[in-house]
């Protein structure tokens, strides 16, 4: 399953795929980060179409259209604000890698792009979040979804390193 799984540098509201991960907030009426790279190159009809939603609760997932992104899609996720692990941050963050990609499933959805969801404004540790979303996107392949291809675009240096550490521990356990 770890074949159907990419990791690049890049700005996720650029990339080309069926859906983009949205980083969102419960609101989901936009914010930094993320949510303000998608919403800025999206276009105001996409928080038009976020304000019919009634926001999202955290670990759980909404989908809208991509306006004017290259993606068909935007999936929006309010991931765990770190609280210092003892406070379920861990199992909300699989959690919404899980819905996301459900939800990708319904929509027949075969490619998509995740960013590093909850590691900037959230403060979740990113080596501990790069390990969540590979092992939670590698399981969900694995169980039989229709998702073709899974790709992390990453931002900085610093979070491309943690994935693809997070990768080659995964590779290694095989
Ligand atoms: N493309 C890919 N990754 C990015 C981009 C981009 N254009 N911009 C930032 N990152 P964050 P969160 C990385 O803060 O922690 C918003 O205000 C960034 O380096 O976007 O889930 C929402 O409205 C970091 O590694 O999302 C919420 O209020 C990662 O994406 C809150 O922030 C996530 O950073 C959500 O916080």
């Amino acid at each position: 399953m770890l074949d159907r799984i990419d990791i690049i540098q890049g700005n996720i509201a650029a990339f080309e795929a069926d859906a983009v991960l949205n980083a969102a907030n419960k609101s989901l009426l936009g914010g930094g980060g993320v949510d303000g790279a998608i919403h800025y190159a999206a276009g105001p009809e996409l928080l038009e179409e976020c304000r019919t939603l009634g926001g999202c609760e955290t670990g759980e997932a909404k989908i809208t259209g991509g306006y004017n992104l290259p993606a068909k899609y935007v999936i929006h996720t309010p991931g765990p604000i770190w609280k210092g692990g003892d406070r379920n941050e861990d199992a909300l963050l699989a959690a919404s890698y899980r819905n996301c990609l459900a939800l990708a499933a319904e929509h027949g959805i075969k490619t998509i792009a995740f960013p590093s969801i909850s590691t900037g404004a959230y403060a979740f540790p990113v080596d501990r979040a790069a390990k969540i979303a590979l092992t939670t996107v590698r399981d969900v392949l694995a169980a039989g979804s229709s998702v073709e291809r899974v790709t992390f675009v990453c931002y900085t240096r610093a979070d491309l390193a943690a994935y693809r550490k997070a990768f080659s521990a995964l590779v290694e356990s095989r």
